[in-house]
C-alpha cells in the first residue's frame, strides 16, 4: 500500500510517516510538502534508519504520486495569525484543504482510494472532503476523536495506575469543545471502569478535563501534536491496510446513526478494506446521547457558515458561531480545541 502525506514535512505528517515506518505495513510511504526542502529533508531521515526499521519505499514527492496512491492523508494546515478571529482560522484552513482537493481531484484518485482527513477542523473538513473529492463517503475519513480517545485512555491509566493498554474508553463526537466522553461503557481490563477502586466523579472530571486540553497544553510546551497523533494516524492506516476492521472512533458521514445525518463526526465506526464499513450503534447514557446531539448541532452551524462563505466568495467573513458550549457561570462560550489555541 502506498501511503501519502501532504503536509509531510511538518510536525503531524512526519511522526506519522515515522511511525508508520516503525509500524512496517505499508510498503510506500511518499511526503509531499509546499516547502519541497523540507519533505525531502524528512524524507532523507526516514530512509536513513530504513535497514534499523523495514524494507519500504520513501519518496519526497508531488501531486504526481496522487494517481498511484492507495491513500492520500492531508495534514497541511495553518496556525492563526494575530487578531484573527477562529472562523478566519476555519475558513483560511478550508480555503488550503479544499485548494489541496481541487488538485487531488485534478491528477485524479486511484480506484479505490482512501483519503484520511487530519487538518483542523478536521470534521468541517472532512465533511467538505465527504461532498468535494467526489470518492465514496465510506472512503473519506477524519481522524475525529481517534487521538482524544487515545489521550483519554492513557490520561486514566496514570491516573488510575493500570496499564494503558488495558483501558477501554471512547471519546465521541466533535474533535473540539464539545467532544463527548463515554463513561457507560468503560472498561479497564474488562471490568466496568466505574467500580474500579480508586475511580471517583473527582478523577472522572479531572481526566475529562486534561484530556480535552492536552492539545492545547501540547501547544504550550512543545509547539504542537505529534508523536500521540502520529500513532493515531497509524492505528487508522494500518486497519485499513490489513483489514483489521477495528472499531475506532474516526469522523465519517452520518445518515441516521444515533439519530444524526448530514454530519461528520465521530461515531464508532468498523475500519478495514474500503474504509468506514459500518457504523456501530451502542447504547448510549441521556447525557452522552445529548452530548452527540449537541456535537452535531455545534458542526452543522459552523458548516453552514463555511459553505454560505465560500458560495459568497472569500473576502466576506460571518460572524462568529454561537455554538452550545457553556462555562461554569452559565454563560455560552465560543468552543475552544486545541488547535484553536495555537496563538493564543
Ligand atoms: C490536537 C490536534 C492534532 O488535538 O488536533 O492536538
Amino acid at each position: 500500500m502506498k501511503v501519502t502525506i501532504i503536509g509531510g514535512g511538518g510536525l503531524v505528517g512526519s511522526t506519522a510517516a515515522f511511525a508508520l515506518q516503525c509500524g512496517g505495513v505499508v510498503t510506500h510511504l511518499c511526503l509531499i510538502d509546499a516547502n519541497k526542502e523540507l519533505a525531502q529533508g524528512q524524507a532523507n531521515d526516514l530512509l536513513q534508519g530504513a535497514s534499523l526499521a523495514c524494507d519500504q519505499r520513501i519518496s519526497a514527492g508531488d501531486m504526481s504520486d496522487i494517481p498511484s496512491s492507495d491513500m492520500v492523508i492531508i495534514t497541511a494546515g495553518l496556525r492563526r495569525k494575530p487578531d484573527e478571529s477562529r472562523l478566519d482560522l476555519i475558513n483560511r484552513n478550508v480555503d488550503l484543504v479544499l485548494g489541496i482537493l481541487e488538485e487531488v481531484k485534478a491528477v485524479g484518485f486511484k480506484d479505490g482510494a482512501h483519503l484520511l482527513v487530519v487538518s483542523n477542523p478536521v470534521d468541517v473538513l472532512t465533511y467538505l472532503a465527504v461532498k468535494r473529492s467526489g470518492l465514496p463517503w465510506q472512503r473519506v475519513l477524519g481522524l475525529g476523536t481517534q487521538l482524544d480517545t487515545a489521550r483519554f485512555r492513557s490520561h486514566l491509566a496514570r491516573r488510575l495506575k493500570v496499564p494503558p493498554t488495558q483501558v477501554s474508553a471512547l471519546i465521541l463526537g466533535e474533535h473540539g469543545d464539545s467532544m463527548v466522553p463515554i463513561w457507560s461503557s468503560a472498561t479497564i481490563a474488562g471490568l466496568a471502569l466505574e467500580q474500579w477502586p480508586g475511580f471517583s466523579p473527582q478523577v472522572q472530571k479531572e481526566v475529562f478535563e486534561e484530556t480535552k486540553t492536552a492539545g492545547a497544553q501540547i501547544i504550550k510546551l512543545k509547539g504542537g501534536a505529534g508523536f500521540a497523533v502520529g500513532l493515531a494516524i497509524r492505528e487508522v492506516v494500518h486497519s485499513i491496510a490489513l483489514d483489521s476492521r477495528r472499531v475506532l472512533p474516526v469522523s465519517t458521514l452520518l445518515s441516521g446513526a444515533y439519530g444524526l445525518r448530514d454530519v461528520c463526526l465521530s461515531v464508532p465506526t468498523v475500519v478495514g478494506c474500503g474504509g468506514a464499513r459500518q457504523h456501530l450503534e451502542v447504547s448510549l447514557s441521556a447525557k452522552e446521547k445529548l452530548g452527540l446531539q449537541n456535537s452535531a448541532r455545534v458542526l452543522q452551524q459552523t458548516i453552514e457558515q463555511v459553505e454560505s462563505r465560500i458560495k459568497s466568495g472569500p473576502a466576506k467573513v460571518p460572524a462568529p458561531v454561537q455554538p452550545i458550549v457553556e462555562s461554569r457561570s452559565g454563560q455560552r462560550m465560543p468552543p475552544k480545541a486545541a488547535w484553536q489555541a495555537l496563538s493564543r
